[in-house]
């Protein structure tokens, strides 16, 4: 890794090594010394590019809060800080909703939200504040990050931020790089998470969705993503079962979002502690799952718990048949099998999206689109997500091999959020095709032939309607939109194809008038090159081409 696992934090991490039902270790149990100075802590959840007005964002926005930066508000307070906590949902005033001086900030954000969190650590720095940065961008690009935070902090358990809190000083111009050795072994639940839930729930006036975590990791390895890497790890199940009795207490018919980046690996500890804790159907549940986890059985069983949401990965007809229990099967024959374990799930789940990841390197010509269709055909009940090939830095394994192959493009972090931009060089297509390949599945998934097939499959009003909006808002209308713009300018835009065809470095306009028009008042505030980013930070410093301090 870039940075160093620093001993001290090291040091501590078997005083955070169990688990603690409504009780986290205070300074004194973690260094048997009294508080050294009681810091005025703010803590801002990024859900969101940039400041908005959006009526998506309001109804919507809170309910993309994350979980570590309301275990980090618990984690300070138990040290005996003040902690101000904002889910900055692109509506709020954050000067306004901060105290006047804050000593340390901690910002949790992903890459597509980098440069806000670039403007605001800018801004709290000028009047005083030392930053720290964590969340999924810490992780993918510490390099960068640590030329505009204090801290970047990658893995992330008590031991971490203790030793960020009794340092808490500026660190200029190049901020120290913290990580945990593995993920935490347990977190905080709701119980201890609420008091900065509840104001986070109070923004989303319609629909309120309580984020929970039954585990870290994943057995599987896919090479693509973040957790290929990182080993599977059920939290406690009794502070699950806790949680669930808790918020049953706190909310009329409670909605949790597991944020499990696998869920119901260990399927029946896990059915057993929801059904142990809660009658059934009493809370509705939405997890991601891969499709082997998915079997009848199971279906009958979440079924019964309460789930009604259930976001399966497909990914590719050619790769990662273990994953979607297909086994060597590709191609049309998978799409067959997908297709009938699909209408299967949706006979049990009233709402089903199906994950793609498109410009795959097993994808070649126009099959691997036309098969897509093919499902959307024969599956007309689920909404497909399709997501563009992206290599967030340090993510996965598979972005050094990409970038030993010079294939990521530099487009600002803005951008990626697996539409706006692919930073991978597609093997087996041009820009222009692979464009015209990603617009026509687009084109043919939203047409109003297969808006309707979707509104008559469904069997729920509610999941009926979400459909349509879907479609017609900036999922299907606003991407094809987009993704016709960036084709007609791959033939129109001399500058913006040189950019695409890695001729130049030098940043199109076209992005550039995006990233100031969505910051709005805080493009002021973002620092000078921060648009810029190593495309290869992660291969240069895997060779020893770039300083670790
Ligand atoms: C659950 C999840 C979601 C949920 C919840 C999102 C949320 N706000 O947390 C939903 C479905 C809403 C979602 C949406 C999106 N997601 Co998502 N999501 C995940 C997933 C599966 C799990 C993340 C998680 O919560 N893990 C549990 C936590 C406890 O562990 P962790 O993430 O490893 O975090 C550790 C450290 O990073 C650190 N930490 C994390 N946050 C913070 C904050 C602070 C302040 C500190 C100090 C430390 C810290 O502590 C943790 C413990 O070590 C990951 C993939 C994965 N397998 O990890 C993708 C992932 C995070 N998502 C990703 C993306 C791209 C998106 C979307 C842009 C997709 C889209 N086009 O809509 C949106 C963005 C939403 C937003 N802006 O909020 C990428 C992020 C890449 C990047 N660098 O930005 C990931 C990594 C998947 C991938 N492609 O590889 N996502
Ligand atoms: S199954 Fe999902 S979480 Fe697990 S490695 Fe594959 S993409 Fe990642």
């Amino acid at each position: 890794m870039g940075g160093a696992s620093r001993g001290s934090a090291a040091a501590l991490r078997s005083a955070t090594g169990h688990s603690f039902l409504n009780q986290w270790p205070s300074a004194e149990r973690l260094t048997s010394g009294p508080l050294l100075r009681k810091l005025r802590v703010a803590v801002i959840d990024l859900v969101t590019k940039g400041p908005t007005r959006a009526l998506y964002a309001r109804v919507m926005n809170a309910n993309l809060a994350s979980i570590m930066p309301q275990v980090v508000g618990v984690w300070c307070e138990a040290e005996g800080h003040d902690v101000s906590f904002v889910c900055y949902t692109g509506l709020e005033d954050l000067v306004e909703e901060l105290p006047e001086k804050v000593d340390l900030l901690f910002i949790g954000a992903f890459t597509e939200a980098a440069f806000l969190a670039y403007a605001l650590s800018n801004l709290f720095r000028s009047k005083g504040a030392v930053t720290v940065l964590g969340g999924p961008h810490a992780r993918c690009y510490p390099e960068d990050a640590r030329k505009y935070f204090d801290y970047v902090v990658g893995l992330t358990d008590q031991g971490v931020i203790h030793e960020v809190l009794q340092d808490c000083a500026p660190h200029r111009p190049m901020g120290l790089h913290l990580t945990a050795k593995r993920q935490p072994a347990a977190l905080p639940g709701v119980r201890e998470r609420w008091k900065f839930i509840e104001p986070t729930l109070r923004k989303s006036p319609v629909f309120k969705l309580v984020p929970m975590l039954g585990s870290l990791g994943c057995p599987y390895t896919c090479s693509f993503c973040i957790d290929s890497v990182v080993p599977y790890q059920p939290l406690d199940f009794g502070v699950l079962s806790d949680d669930l009795r808790f918020l049953r207490g706190k909310l009329r018919r409670p909605r949790v979002g597991w944020h499990d980046p696998n869920f119901g690996v260990r399927f029946d500890d896990y059915l057993n502690a929801i059904d142990a804790a809660v009658p059934p159907d009493t809370i509705d549940f939405i997890a991601e799952s891969s499709l082997s986890l998915l079997s009848e059985p199971h279906l009958k069983r979440l079924k019964h718990s309460g789930f009604k949401v259930l976001l399966p990965g497909v990914e590719s007809w050619y790769e990662l048949g273990n994953k979607s229990r297909t086994g060597l099967n590709t191609g049309m024959d998978k799409v067959r099998q997908v297709s009938e374990h699909v209408n299967t799930i949706l006979r049990y789940v009233p709402y089903v999206q199906t994950n793609f990841v498109l410009g795959l390197d097993s994808d070649a010509g126009e099959e691997p689109f036309e098969l897509t269709k093919k499902f959307v055909d024969l599956t007309p009940g689920a909404f497909p997500g399709y997501s563009l090939l992206s290599a967030f830095g340090r993510a996965a394994p598979l972005n050094l091999q990409y970038q030993r192959a010079n294939r990521v493009l530099p487009f600002p972090f803005h951008f990626l959020d697996n539409n706006h931009a692919m930073n991978v060089k597609p093997k087996n297509y041009s820009w222009r095709d692979f464009y015209d390949h990603v617009i026509g599945l687009t084109e043919y998934t939203f047409s109003w032939r297969a808006v309707a097939a979707r509104f008559c499959a469904g069997r729920m009003m509610i999941p009926r309607f979400m459909n349509v909006v879907r479609a017609v808002s900036s999922e299907g209308s606003g991407r094809l939109r987009w993704y016709a713009q960036v084709r007609r300018r791959l033939d129109t835009d001399r500058g913006l194809r040189r950019y695409f065809e890695q001729e130049t470095d030098e940043l199109p306009d076209f992005y550039r008038h995006h990233v100031r028009s969505d910051l709005g008042p805080l493009w002021h505030w973002l620092p000078a090159g921060a648009l810029d980013h190593d495309a290869n930070a992660y291969r240069k410093a895997e060779e020893g081409q770039l300083p670790t301090a």
